[in-house]
Order: structure tokens, then sequence, then C-alpha cells
């Protein structure tokens, strides 16, 4: 394919999703990845792209709840297509990793990408999905989890990452266990305020830190 056509392809996809089209993703997602697009510039330069667009519509009251959730559908659908790509990575699991949105939040986009991107890096991942409390997490530590990875797009929820934290503590866990944190509410330095070991700034940048932290080679 020239790279004309798989540019084009990319900004239909990202038309797809900013507009909601539910049905017409999954063959769009299909066609640029038979044309020889790599599934991560399908996701980078496809769909995530296209939320940033609709966060902006968001913010500038253009985009509603409704629309918004459509656009998510949208990309939900991709992702379909995407997931078993992204996730065949190596046999042997290089660790155990519980990921989940903190409770409050419902947002699961970024957090399933985290999680995909992590399995196709090798790691055995439990995603505990969304709204999730801070006793869940605790108990996948308990149950052997070597990191947790804790995602929050609402400002509101960002308290639930420390109140985590210092369960961890409380429960004599802390020290098996390394603490990784993101999503758009989280920053570095709130990361190192709430004592979280790392803070993944997308889904890549999560894998470097769960590695780093775990010593396995980069
Ligand atoms: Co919501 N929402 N939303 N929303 N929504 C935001 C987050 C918001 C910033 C929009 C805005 O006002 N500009 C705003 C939060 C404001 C704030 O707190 N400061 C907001 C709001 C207010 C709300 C509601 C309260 C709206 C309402 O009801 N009035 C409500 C809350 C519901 C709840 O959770 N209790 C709500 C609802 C929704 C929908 C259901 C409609 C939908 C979610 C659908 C779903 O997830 N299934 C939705 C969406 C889609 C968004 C925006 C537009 C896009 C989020 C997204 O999916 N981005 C968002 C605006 C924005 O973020 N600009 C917004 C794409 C995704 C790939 O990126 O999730 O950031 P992201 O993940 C990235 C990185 O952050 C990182 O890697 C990912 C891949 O690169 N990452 C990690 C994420 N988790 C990580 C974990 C890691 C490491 C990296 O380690 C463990």
């Amino acid at each position: 394919m020239a790279d004309i056509d798989g540019l084009e392809l990319l900004e239909e996809i990202k038309a797809g999703v900013i507009r909601g089209d539910i049905g017409g993703l999954p063959e769009l997602t299909q066609n640029a990845l038979d044309g020889g697009l790599a599934p991560e510039t399908v996701m980078n330069g496809g769909l995530i792209s296209a939320m940033a667009v609709v966060g902006d519509k968001f913010e500038k009251k253009e985009y509603f709840v409704p629309e918004v959730l459509v656009s998510a559908r949208a990309m939900e659908a991709a992702l379909t297509v995407l997931r078993p790509l992204l996730e065949s990575g190596n046999v042997q699991p290089l660790g155990r990793i519980a990921v989940g949105t903190v409770k409050g939040d419902l947002h699961d986009i970024g957090k399933n990408i985290v999680a995909m991107v992590l399995t196709g890096a090798g790691f055995e991942v439990e995603n505990l999905g969304t709204d999730v409390s801070p006793d869940s997490f605790v108990e996948a530590a308990a149950g052997g989890a070597q990191v947790i990875g804790m995602s929050s797009l609402l400002t509101t929820t960002r308290p639930v990452m420390g109140e985590v934290v210092r369960l961890l503590e409380e429960r004599g866990l802390r020290g098996n266990v390394k603490v990784v944190l993101g999503g758009a509410a989280v920053t570095e330095k709130f990361s190192e305020e709430v004592g979280a070991d790392a803070y993944g700034a997308d889904a890549n940048d999560a894998v470097r830190k769960v590695k780093g932290l775990l010593g396995v080679p980069l």
C-alpha cells in the first residue's frame, strides 16, 4: 500500500471514531491492517488521537455525554480487531499485574489499552475492571500480583489511589508489591506524593515502568 493510502485510512478511522461510526470501524480497522499498517499505528494515529479530539469537543460543549459514549463504543469496536494482535505476546509470563480503574470512575478505554499492551509485552494481566474498590486492589496484591496498576480519569477519584497505598502498608503487603498509576487525572508529581512507585504517561510508558520495577530488561 502506498503511504498516502495508509494515511488516508488512518484519517478515516479517526473520523469514524469522532462521528461514532460503531458499525464501520471494525472493517476500516481490518482494511488498515490488511494494507500493512501496524496495530500500534492504528491505535495511536487513529484511535487515541480521535479520542483526544472527542475530549476537546466535550470540553468546548460541542459534544455531550451521549456523543462521547458513542465515540467510545466506536473505539471499542475497533479495539476488538486490534486486541488479538496486541495481546499475542510471549508464552512465559514476565510477571503478574492487576490493573483496574479506581472506585467512582467508569472510564475504561485507556486502562484496557494498558492491559492489552502489557499482555502483549509478555505479562500476565488481571483486569479488575472499573469502579474497583481499594479492598479489591489489596486482595489482588495478597493473591500474588507483583504490580498493582491503577487508572483514574476523574480528579474526584484521585484520593482512592492514596487510600490503596495506605491499605497495602497497613496490611503488610507494600514490601511485596509495586504500585503504578496512570490516566488523565494523574501526574508524575501526584504519583510521588501518594507514595506510588511509578507513573505511566501512556501504555508504552506503563510497560517501560513495569519492566523497570520488576527488573525485566527493556
Ligand atoms: Co468522561 N470525563 N466523564 N466519559 N471522558 C473525561 C475524563 C474529562 C476530562 C472530560 C472533560 O471534561 N474534558 C472529564 C473529567 C474532568 C475531571 O475530573 N477533571 C470527564 C467527566 C467530567 C465525565 C463525567 C462526570 C461526565 C458526566 O456524567 N457529566 C462522567 C463520569 C462517569 C464516571 O466515571 N463516574 C463521564 C463519562 C464518560 C463516558 C461514559 C461518556 C465516556 C467513558 C467511556 C468508557 O471509558 N467506557 C467518557 C469519555 C470517553 C471521556 C473522554 C472524552 C475520553 C477518555 C478516553 O477514553 N480517552 C475524557 C476526556 C479526555 O481524557 N481528554 C473524559 C482515550 C484513552 C485512550 O486515553 O484514558 O487517558 P486515557 O488513557 C491513556 C493514558 O491516560 C494512559 O494510557 C492510555 C493510553 O495511552 N493511562 C494509563 C490510562 N490509564 C493508565 C494506567 C497506567 C498507565 C497509563 O498504569 C496503571
